[in-house]
Parts: structure tokens; sequence; C-alpha cells
């Protein structure tokens, strides 16, 4: 394992026992949800992992190290610390270099799951190609690691404050799977669907481990995205939300590069009074959920699944 790495105890028993792991991210701790609700979410969430056998991984950047797995004094301070910077893949060199506490980004909580041999993630959204791209030209750097890395993203799609269109074009580029969990439309984050059509759909958590496992299999570098909607009794339609952003979106037109994101949450969080919190707190309970079951169905084919393969070619 790398020098910068380091694992909480609970990852490295995980690891001597061979259960499986989960990654979770922490700019969504940090930057994507008021205190204490944010702190409140990341142990919920964390709880319903090891209550199905699974061992969370909550990563960071703290003191020059990457944390795979950290304390409760580290979430607190992730979460109650206006201090933390929001860390995505370019900022992770400079972050250890200057010991700065940091939670990282969907982006940089790939690049180190994948260097910590991690190769499930569970989060909220991902980032995706923002609106008026010919003027600012922001796309996140979520898209990219999806383009490079094969860690699978279990999400409830991206939020409508995106070009969600071209955040789907982008992924197809990029060859990224975006697979529908019981669903046909790619989620909207809020809302159960944005009305765009997925290509792929799994009803199972047993298909989506064996589609997992192919693509490692198959040796594809880029990630997955398991595109998992909110339940329906916690959405929040549309013409709800779309108003909202709009007003969000005005009162940002002053604000660029990596502060957009967390204002236009903050803004929404505020602007809907808490319920937009709510939503986004039992969206990511249900990723949790069904995170979890992924990463046990993953687990029963370790092994096996390569000789299966092996054996499969033979008989062909
Ligand atoms: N979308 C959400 N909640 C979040 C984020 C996105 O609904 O907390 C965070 C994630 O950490 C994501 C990041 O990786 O914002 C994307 O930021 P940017 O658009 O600056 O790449
Ligand atoms: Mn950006």
């Amino acid at each position: 394992m790398h020098d910068f790495i380091q694992l909480s105890n609970e990852v490295i028993q995980a690891i001597h026992e061979k259960k499986p792991i989960v990654a979770l991210e922490s700019t969504i701790i940090s930057h994507g949800m008021p205190y204490p609700e944010n702190l409140e979410c990341a142990h919920l969430v964390e709880t319903i992992l090891r209550d199905q056998g699974v061992t969370p991984a909550t990563i960071a950047l703290h003191n020059g190290k990457i944390l795979i797995g950290i304390n409760r004094d580290i979430l607190e301070h992730l979460a109650d610390n206006s201090n933390v910077t929001k860390a995505s893949k370019r900022d992770i060199a400079f972050a250890l270099t200057q010991k700065i506490s940091a939670s990282t980004t969907v982006a940089a909580t790939m690049f180190c799951a994948h260097m910590a041999g991690i190769s499930l993630f569970v989060t909220g959204g991902i980032g995706g190609v923002h609106p008026d791209i010919s003027n600012h030209f922001d796309i996140s750097a979520d898209l990219i690691e999806l383009a490079n890395t094969p860690v699978t993203v279990v999400c409830s799609g991206a939020k409508s404050i995106l070009d969600l269109p071209k955040t789907l074009e982008m992924l197809e580029t990029h060859s990224v799977p975006v697979i529908g969990y019981k669903t046909n439309d790619f989620p909207a984050f809020y809302s159960h669907s944005s009305g765009l059509p997925l290509l792929h759909r799994l009803d199972s958590t047993k298909e989506i481990a064996r589609l997992i496992k192919n693509h490692q299999e198959l040796k594809l570098r880029n990630g997955l995205i398991i595109a998992n909607p909110i339940p329906l009794e916690a959405e929040i339609p549309d013409e709800d939300m779309n108003p909202i952003i709009q007003q969000a979106r005005k009162e940002a037109a002053h604000i660029s590069g990596k502060s957009i994101t967390p204002f236009m949450l903050q803004r929404i969080t505020e602007l809907t009074a808490g319920q937009s919190l709510k939503a986004n707190i039992e969206l990511i309970k249900n990723n949790a959920r069904l995170g979890g079951k992924i990463a046990l169905a993953l687990h029963k084919l370790n092994p096996p699944a390569k000789l299966a393969t092996i054996k499969q070619i033979e008989k062909t």
C-alpha cells in the first residue's frame, strides 16, 4: 500500500477478515449539507453498511495522509468546520503537501478508493456538465475520473442544476456504462426520473455484481454508474424544484469554479426550507442499502468467478 494511504483500524480488520468494503465521499459532508444534519447523515450511512456486514471507508485528506476510513473526531471536524477544503483530484497532491484538511469529491474519492483497492463507492449524486457550457465551460472532474478509474459509483444520478442530457452524452463518449437499477430512466436526484432514457437496466444486485465482475475481468479502465432513483415517497416533483433551481442559479451568477456546486446546494436547502435536505438524506440512505447489497453479492462471486470464466473459455 502507498505511503500516503492511512487505513482506519476498522478497514484493516475488514481486510484481514476478508469482509467487503465500500468507499464513501466526504465533500457531501463538508460542502453538501448543513451541520449537524451532515454529521448525522454520515453516521447513518456508515451504520446502514455495517448492519449489512459491510465495512464503510469514508475517505478524506488529513495531515498529509489519504485517510481510508475516518474516526468520529475527524468526521466531526469535517462536518463542523468551514476551513475544510473541497478537494477534487486536482487538489490532492497540494492538500497532502500542505497538510491541509480536505474533503474528497466523487472524482477524488474514486481515485483514492482505487489506490486502496476498493472498487465500490456509494454517494448521493455525481457532478456533471454545468449549464451554459459555451460560456462557462464548467465540466465536473467527476466525469473525467469516471472515464479513467475502474470504480463503481452507486448514486441517484445527478441534480437538475446540471445539464443532464450533456452529462449523459459525455458519459457515453467516455464509455461509462450507466445502469438503471429498477428504472429505465436516468434519475434526477430529487426526482425519480429526469425523463432521459437509459440503455441499460438491471433489477437485481446479483446481476449488477456479475456485470461489475465482467467489467473487471475485461480490464476496462473506466468506471461504472449504478443509478438508483430516490424512493418515490421521498421525491420532490420537478415542478416544485425547477423554480427553486432557477432562483439559485440566478443568485450564483457571480460565482465560478469549484464554489458553484456548494453554493447551489446550500441555497436549494435554504429555499426549500430543508425539504431538499430531507430528500437528499433519504436517497443516500437508499443508496447505502443498495451499495451494501451489491458489495455482498460481489463478495460471493469473488475468486471462484475467475475460475468459472477460464472454465467457460475452455468449454467453448
Ligand atoms: N452533487 C450533490 N451533492 C454533492 C456534490 C454533488 O448532489 O455533495 C458534490 C460531490 O462531492 C461532487 C462534487 O463530486 O460536488 C462536484 O463538484 P464540482 O461540480 O465542482 O465538480
Ligand atoms: Mn467545475
